[in-house]
């Protein structure tokens, strides 16, 4: 009887080490996550604008690009990029720092190596959180990446406008852009 314990607590002790073994095994197997940073943050209207890239995601966006159409394309990469834009202390509007603000109207445009590429940040959200982004194929070469960002309309998101519970009106729309030197993810 004794020996029949010892073998079912040894027994279980086996399945539980080798679980760990297995789940051990399938975290350092799958393909680690990198984000690239297009510039430095940027400090504006009291917004924190960071714009970041990493190779494109499966999505579910109205609009979205065919990603097998898209990797057939040769000498770039599609990439996935966006502009986390939350609040920094102080922020007059009525956000709290590091809060994410809704409803900005984001375009977006990047110049380089012969080429306009244009088109609309979109809201999203990730496991990281809300934030505006886009799909696009991208060839390699050195790039200006500008974000056109316009405050939120007051049909989307009203402002209280009294002295006692009133926030600072919105401020007017503004760019910012860094260069990008676009060699695609290292591999
Ligand atoms: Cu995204």
């Amino acid at each position: 009887m004794k020996d029949k314990v010892v073998w079912l607590k040894l027994t279980v002790l086996f399945i539980v080490g080798l679980m760990f073994v297995m789940l051990y095994a399938s975290n350092s197997m799958a393909a680690p996550f990198r984000e690239y940073p297009i510039g430095d943050a940027i400090e504006k209207n009291k917004l924190e604008i960071a714009a970041v890239w990493f190779p494109g995601v499966q999505m579910e966006m109205p609009g979205m690009p065919n990603m097998d159409d898209l990797k057939k394309k040769k000498n770039g990469e599609v990439i996935h990029f966006e502009a986390d834009i939350h609040a920094t202390k102080g922020n007059a509007n009525g956000f709290g720092a590091g809060e994410w603000i809704p409803f900005l109207s984001i375009s977006y445009t990047i110049e380089g190596s012969g080429k306009m590429i244009s088109g609309q940040l979109l809201p999203m959200v990730a496991k990281d959180g809300p934030h505006y982004g886009a799909q696009i194929f991208l060839p390699y070469g050195n790039y200006k990446f500008t974000y056109h960002i316009t405050a939120p309309d007051s049909k989307d998101l009203a402002r209280h406008s009294d002295r006692i519970t009133g926030v600072a009106k919105w401020w007017k729309p503004f760019s910012v852009s860094w260069d990008l030197n676009f060699k695609g993810a290292k591999k």
